[in-house]
């Protein structure tokens, strides 16, 4: 499979965002001459952003990390892999000896759901290192609507997806896809999809306190207060509950469970009682109830500026039920069930039915906040190093993250992060996170490794199979990523530094086909396990491959190892790079169902106790402070992408977006610096004065900040920027998940 083209063109999935565009790459003299979009790729068809051709740049930046450093006397020195692996062997047994398992963190950062290393091996480290303490960028992002989809549907990968291609109306709430296109909506050129709904009639409104590039396109832009989108929600369902606009469909009802709970949880919710508070006229309100209800279809999508508020659950939740109320939910043009080619966890068990979803099995030492998918939220990371005690974290293991620049109150962070005993990152950078390690070990870059979407074509528009072998080989001596996971699970197990990953990878697909053939809903069920191993590694292939192509034969649409002859394989995907099509959504429900009931659960209790807090914020407004929010810009990318010069140069856009009137109340004109104050942080920045954002609110993007010691960001630290989660408040978080509030934050902004 790895015939790498000296001279020639290769296609590959762009692994930097959600959207997977195809990208056609060509190789001179064994390097990228150039990148552009691959017109024929069935799902992006040749749309491309300004950040995907910079794959080149990234394979090619200097600063990128090619060996592992080790801290010497507080400096990072480049040294062999051996080396680094010794390093690494000390560190984490010196720790485990001395405080046990649970005194080691894990924290696995966003980079590792577009990657095929960590999603298949991930788990493998994780394993390994056999700590409860594990932390991702999930609980500053995306868990609420995970939380939600499990508690309604059965798994936290039950999440409907608002199916843009063929809706008549989209009501969008804190998604700005004209500048992240899109994010648990994975659609190449989403702007283009907004604007087909308009061409053909339809309509798109935009919820948001900024009117955004997409607000800017849209059909209309309701600019609500932060923090006021699950009072907006509850007022539409309590509008279509009282004017007789309820109709879930015939195909719903005889599956829905909580009807009535909901229609009474909303009864106080009217338009008048929550306009104060979200900054939308009751008359507005009550109009989109009645588009939403009478539109030929709709469907309504909250992002990272509903997850990451105050009310991040009970947003996401409200989404599906006013989806669900307007018969929206499960239908074309509405929003619909993914069903991936991977399988996964609404494919697998019994169709219809679940053990359902359960969380809080364990509950955090510091605030007592629970588990969610197996880990704490990174909002109590910091009092959890910082606090002495039994049960203090002493070492961290950062995979793919950099929660210096993207987690609450990061000053406080970092200061933690300083005090560890030992500290490991896979990281491709030495940057404001890694900087702390005691040992990086670098993976290869972007281009040289194979690539797979099992996590985001799991939440895609539209079925859809892709699959990108490396571009361009290892360097020598470079392990690939998975190897890198593996041996350090394994390592953290005892293994001993020599440690082979091969042994972890012949084990990792053993059981995987061990389960498969034991699972009565598997199509490879009854089995001769050893056959199957034998015959997926007869083609030579090993890692990540072997496991997709097990992934794929058992998946939904696979050829059960000749049992359907037609099926996908990975063999099917490396005769198609374009992709393969698998169609449209469809719908999906009564099969898609696992929760315990076999019905879906529109008013778990989790969420109904959560109504009266709702309730108490629509009369608790406060208008004397200014309410910080994020925001994205399409030539960014969280906080790594500011190495590449082709990216972040022209006009700085770390800028205080703020409206006149504000700006005007405080002596505050165009350009100035000005200094933004919360609870826990202060920062220096540009103010840019617009009109474009609701008076009472101010916009800082986040990921900037890079101009510490002790970094190899030549670049980014020329346009350094300042790092917004300084001001971020860790007390601030969703109590149902536990995600952190990034959206919301109360701030006062002087002239500085
Ligand atoms: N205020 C505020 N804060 C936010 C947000 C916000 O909107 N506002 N957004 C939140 C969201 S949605 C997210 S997802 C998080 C992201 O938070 P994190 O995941 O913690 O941070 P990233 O900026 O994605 O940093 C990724 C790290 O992975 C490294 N990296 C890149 N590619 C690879 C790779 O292939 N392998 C490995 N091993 N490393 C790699 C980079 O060098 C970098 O150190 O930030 C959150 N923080
Ligand atoms: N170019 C680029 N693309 C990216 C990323 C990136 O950093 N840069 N990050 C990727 C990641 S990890 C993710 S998770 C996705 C996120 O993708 P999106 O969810 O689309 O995130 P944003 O572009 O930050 O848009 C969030 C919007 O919410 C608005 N907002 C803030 N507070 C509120 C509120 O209380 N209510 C409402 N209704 N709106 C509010 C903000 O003004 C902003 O316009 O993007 C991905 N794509
Ligand atoms: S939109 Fe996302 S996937 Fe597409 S080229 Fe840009 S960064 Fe890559
Ligand atoms: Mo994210």
């Amino acid at each position: 499979m790895n015939g790498f083209t000296k001279n020639g063109t290769a296609l590959r999935t762009c692994p930097l965002c959600e959207a997977g565009c195809g990208l056609e790459i060509t190789v001179k003299n064994g390097s990228v001459a150039r990148i552009r979009g691959d017109i024929d790729d069935v799902f992006s068809h040749g749309y491309i952003c300004p950040k995907g051709s910079t794959l080149k740049q990234l394979h090619d930046d200097p600063d990128r990390l090619r060996k592992p450093l080790v801290k010497r006397d507080g400096v990072h020195v480049e040294v062999e892999w051996d080396e680094a692996w010794r390093e690494v062997e000390r560190g984490l047994s010196d720790v485990i000896t001395r405080h046990g398992r649970d005194a080691i963190a894990t924290y696995m950062g966003n980079p590792s759901a577009h990657n095929l290393g960590s999603m298949t091996f991930g788990r493998v480290a994780l394993q390994g290192i056999g700590t409860r303490q594990r932390y991702s960028a999930s609980s500053v992002d995306q868990a609420p609507k995970q939380l939600t989809g499990g508690l309604m549907f059965g798994t936290v990968q039950s999440v409907p997806i608002p199916d843009i291609d063929h809706t008549h109306y989209l009501l969008m709430l804190g998604a700005n896809p004209y500048a992240s296109n899109g994010s648990l909506c994975t659609a190449p050129d989403f702007p283009g999809r907004l604007e087909a709904i308009l061409a053909r009639g339809g309509k798109v409104v935009v919820v948001d306190p900024r009117r955004s590039e997409t607000a800017q396109k849209a059909s209309e832009w309701l600019p609500i207060i932060p923090n006021g989108d699950a009072l907006f929600l509850a007022a539409i369902a309590h509008v279509l509950f009282a004017d007789g606009l309820v109709s879930v469909g015939a195909h719903i009802a005889p599956h829905l469970n909580g009807l009535d709970d909901i229609r009474a949880a909303m009864e106080r919710f009217a338009p008048e009682a929550v306009e104060r508070a979200c900054g939308i006229g009751a008359p507005t309100i009550r109009r989109i109830a009645h588009e939403l209800a009478k539109a030929p279809t709709a469907t309504v999508y909250g992002r990272i500026g509903t997850t990451t508020t105050a009310f991040g659950s009970t947003t996401s939740w409200l989404v599906d039920v006013v989806n669900t109320l307007t018969g929206n939910l499960d239908r074309e043009g509405g929003s619909l069930f993914t069903l991936p080619a991977a399988g996964g966890a609404t494919t697998k068990g019994q169709p219809g039915r679940g053990k359902g979803f359960a969380y809080g099995k364990g509950h955090s030492r510091i605030k007592g906040l629970p588990e969610l998918m197996g880990e704490f939220p990174v909002a109590i990371l910091a009092d959890e190093i910082l606090t002495a005690g039994d049960g203090q974290i002493r070492a961290m293991v950062t995979l793919a993250g950099n929660p210096v620049l993207s987690n609450p109150n990061s000053g406080k962070l970092d200061r933690a992060l300083a005090s560890l005993d030992f500290m490991v990152s896979v990281d491709i950078y030495l940057n404001e996170t890694t900087r702390h390690a005691d040992v990086i070990l670098p993976p290869p870059s972007h281009l040289q490794r194979d690539h797979y979407d099992v996590f985001l074509l799991a939440f895609a528009v539209r079925n859809v199979a892709n699959y990108s072998p490396a571009v361009l080989p290892l360097d020598e001596g470079q392990p690939d990523e998975w190897e890198i996971l593996a041996k350090l699970g394994m390592i953290a197990q005892g293994a001993g530094a020599n440690a082979d990953p091969a042994v972890a990878d012949d084990m990792a697909i053993a059981s995987l086909v061990g389960s498969a053939v034991r699972d009565p809903s598997s199509n490879v069920c009854g089995r001769d396990a050893e056959e199957l191993v034998a015959s997926l590694s007869s083609t030579g292939r090993r890692g990540p491959a072997r496991m997709i192509d097990f992934m794929l034969r058992t998946g939904p649409y696979g050829d059960a190892f000749g049992a359907a002859p037609e099926g996908l394989s990975l063999d099917v995907l490396l005769a198609n790079p374009h992709g393969v099509d698998l169609g449209a959504l469809r719908p999906r429900i009564p099969e898609v169902i696992r929760t315990a009931s076999g019905r879906i659960e529109l008013a778990p209790p989790q969420l109904l106790a959560d109504v009266d807090r709702l309730w108490a914020h629509a009369t608790a407004v406060d208008d004397d402070k200014l309410m910080l929010i994020g925001r994205r810009h399409i030539r960014s990318n969280n906080s790594w992408m500011h190495n590449i010069k082709v990216l972040v140069k022209g006009k700085p856009r770390c800028t205080l977006q703020m409206h006149p009137t504000d700006a005007d109340a405080r002596g505050i004109s165009a350009g100035q610096a000005v200094r933004v104050r919360s609870r826990v942080g202060e920062v220096l920045a540009p103010v840019e004065i617009t009109d474009d954002i609701r008076p009472g609110v101010v916009s800082l993007p986040h990921g900037w900040g890079h101009s510490v010691a002790g970094t190899r960001l030549s670049v980014a630290g020329e346009y350094a920027g300042v790092n917004s989660n300084v001001l971020t408040d860790e007390d601030l978080f969703d109590p149902v998940s536990g995600t952190s509030v990034l959206n919301g934050i109360p701030v006062a902004v002087r002239a500085g």
